[in-house]
Parts: structure tokens; C-alpha cells; sequence
């Protein structure tokens, strides 16, 4: 609050200062007439003294300043609004594209499970790929009658879940990446049809690239004490199966042989070729991942395989990762292995089964 007096010749010249100075807000508290030079009380001038209170100066209205004052203060004014307004502009946009981000998020977030149904979700946790999920949905959604939900899940898994228990005879030859169980599942195989089938079993091997391969096959050989010839070339190879023309079964073991090597497994190609049969066994771990369950089943197809032996149950809790190997191979299952103990950890599991455990109604312990 301000007081001020101002002196001027008349009233209305008094006004004029006042509203310039303090505008149209300031209050006059008193006026009086005073008078002002002269002599001695003579030749004086009378003159007005107004007193007037105002807020502030600053308040002013741009209408109540003179031209040149109030294009000034419109500049001043139009400043300040503007800078308040981009202010205001800004927090409301900051504000704006916070509540945009924060909802994106929530949504984002969400939108793991929007749109799918607890049913997919169920799956997602076994494991299952994508591609898989959807051909059980596909597959679901075309069964009619009064079927809940989870009778079927079970019927389109339990279809999906092809499994080939034909009795092996003649010759058996297991592939697979390196360190599956192929020889483990070999020698397993082999301590079953001999010492349990009582069939007469040989066993050979072209698995000469790792130190202690034929090592590891010769012990199970001589334990079970069976024939056992290591095979070095294709020659080599008619040989050895000759030598083994009485056995009921001649299991062959190779080398663990990377999928995406092409040159190795053409190389393999070679050898299987010569043996002339129907009976080769991809062996594929339970606990391989989905992405690479693709590479491999498709890097090993120019073997022909005809069936999947899948290995390693025992390392896992969940189980999708049989109906991908199945999916992906088309090939029925033939073995599952589920420990490391020789021979009894291999099993002839039937596809109800199977399909148990890919749902998560048992477990391999
Ligand atoms: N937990 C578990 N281990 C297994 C199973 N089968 C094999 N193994 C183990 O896996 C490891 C590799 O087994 P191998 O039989 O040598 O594998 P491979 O495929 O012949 O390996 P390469 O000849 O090097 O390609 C060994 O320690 C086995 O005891 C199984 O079903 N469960
Ligand atoms: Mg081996």
C-alpha cells in the first residue's frame, strides 16, 4: 500500500498524474487547495494538493497508462502473459506425456497377458512355443459337443503326441548334437534287449573324433559282454556289419555332430547310407531351447531320421519342450530317457503319457 499527495493546478490535471502513476485503482483520501511562490503572501498561485493510496504501482492496467507508457507496459504485459502461459503450456504438457507414458506402461505391462486367455498363459508356462499354442488353439476351437476346456486341451495334445513302440530289430542308428546321451542311450538300449529280451545284440561305433568315445562304448560292451567293432571308414563299415550278421540288433553310435555344421553331418550321411535303414533315432535333450529345437530338428533332416528319442527328463519341471520337438520334427517319439543310470532311466512312454507331463499333471523326478 502506498500513499502519495500530488500538487496541480486543478483537479482534473491532479486525476490525470494520479491514474498515470498509480491507476484507475488509487483511492483520493483528502484534497485541499494550497498555495504555492509569491512574495511575502503575495502574487501566490492557489494550487490543488490531492493525497491518494494505491495497492501498487505496478498493478496498473495497460488501458490505464499514457501512449508511450502503455505500449511499454502492453510489451511488458504480453511478456509476462506469454511466459506464463508457455509455462503453464509446458507443465501441462510434461504433465500430458507423464500420464501418456505412465498409461503406455501400464498397458505395455498388461498386454503380456491382454487378449490372451488363461488357457494360453497355462501353455506359455509349459513352455510351449508360440507356433505350437496357436495349432492347439486352432486344433481346440474345431472340436463340437459339450467339452470343457481342459478335456480338449488334452485330446488335441494327447493327438499331437505321436509315439512309435515298434520292437527294434536289424540296425539302429542314433545321431544327435554332442553330449545328448546318444552312447549313454546306446548302452542303455543295449543292457535292455540283451539282458532283459535276451536278443542277441552288437554294437559299433563311428565315433572316433572324441578322445575316450570308444572307450566309453567298449566298457558298456564288455559289461554286457556283447560284439563291438569301431568303424573308421564306409569300408570299414559293410565289414562290421557283416562280422554282425547273426545279432538280432547291431546299435549304431556316431559322433555328436553340431546341426548347423552341414559339411559334418553330410559326412555322417555318407556312413548311414551304407547301412541301409529305416531305423535312425534323432536324439534331442528335453532340455534343449526352443529356438535352437528348430536348428536342429531341421539341420539333421538330411539324415532321414524316422524317429525322436528325447533325453534328459530327469533336468527339467517342465515339459513343453516335447510337443515343440514333436511339432517341429513331425517324427514320432520312440524313447525318453530320464537319468543316468544304465540301463534302467529309458522308457517306452505312451502319449497319454506324455501328454501329462507337457501339461503339468506329472513330473520326471
Ligand atoms: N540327467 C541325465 N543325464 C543323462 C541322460 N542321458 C545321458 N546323460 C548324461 O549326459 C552326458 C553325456 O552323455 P553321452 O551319452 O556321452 O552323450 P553323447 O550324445 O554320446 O555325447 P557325444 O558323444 O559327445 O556327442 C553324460 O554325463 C550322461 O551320463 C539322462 O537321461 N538324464
Ligand atoms: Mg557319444
Amino acid at each position: 500500500m502506498i500513499v502519495r499527495k500530488y500538487k496541480a493546478r486543478n483537479m482534473h490535471e491532479a486525476i490525470l498524474k494520479i491514474r498515470r502513476e498509480l491507476g484507475k485503482d488509487a483511492v483520493i483520501i483528502s484534497q485541499r487547495k494550497i498555495r504555492k511562490g509569491g512574495l511575502l503572501g503575495l502574487f501566490s498561485q492557489k494550487i490543488f494538493e490531492v493525497t491518494v493510496t494505491a495497492d501498487n504501482s505496478d498493478t496498473r492496467d495497460i488501458n490505464d497508462y499514457d501512449t508511450t507508457e502503455s505500449i511499454e507496459a502492453f510489451k511488458k504485459a504480453v511478456k509476462h502473459k506469454t511466459h506464463d502461459l508457455e509455462r503453464i503450456n509446458n507443465e501441462d504438457i510434461i504433465k500430458e506425456v507423464k500420464d501418456m507414458r505412465n498409461m503406455l506402461n501400464n498397458v505395455m505391462q498388461n498386454s503380456i497377458g491382454i487378449g490372451k486367455s488363461k488357457l494360453q498363459l497355462k501353455l506359455e508356462n509349459s513352455d510351449l512355443n508360440t507356433s505350437v499354442i496357436n495349432n492347439i488353439m486352432r486344433e481346440m476351437s474345431t472340436i463340437t459337443g459339450d467339452l470343457e476346456d481342459r478335456e480338449k486341451l488334452r485330446l488335441v495334445v494327447q493327438n499331437m503326441i505321436r509315439v512309435d513302440h515298434r520292437k527294434l530289430d536289424k540296425t539302429v542308428v542314433l545321431v544327435g548334437p554332442t553330449g545328448v546321451g546318444k552312447t549313454t542311450t546306446i548302452a542303455k538300449l543295449a543292457g535292455k534287449m540283451a539282458l532283459v529280451e535276451n536278443k542277441k545284440v552288437g554294437l559299433i561305433t563311428i565315433d572316433t573324433y572324441r578322445i575316450g568315445a570308444v572307450e566309453q562304448l567298449r566298457t558298456y560292451a564288455d559289461i554286457i559282454n556283447i560284439p563291438f567293432k569301431v568303424v573308421l571308414n564306409v569300408k570299414d563299415m559293410e565289414k562290421a556289419i557283416e562280422s554282425m550278421e547273426d545279432c538280432d540288433v547291431i546299435l549304431v553310435d556316431t559322433t555328436g555332430r553340431s546341426s548347423k555344421n552341414k559339411m559334418q553331418i553330410s559326412e555322417l550321411r555318407t556312413f548311414i547310407n551304407k547301412l541301409n535303414t529305416d531305423n535312425i533315432h534323432l536324439v534331442i535333450s528335453c532340455t534343449t531351447k526352443n529356438s535352437d529345437i528348430d536348428v536342429i530338428v531341421n539341420g539333421y533332416k538330411q539324415l532321414n531320421y524316422n524317429n525322436v528319442i528325447i533325453t534328459k527328463l530327469d533336468e527339467t519341471c517342465t515339459y513343453g519342450s516335447i510337443l515343440n520337438i514333436e511339432n517341429s520334427s513331425s517324427k514320432p517319439i520312440s524313447f525318453v530317457t530320464t537319468g543316468q543310470n544304465v540301463p534302467e532311466d529309458i522308457k517306452c512312454m505312451d502319449s497319454d503319457e506324455l501328454t501329462k507331463l507337457v501339461l503339468g499333471e506329472d513330473i520326471i523326478c
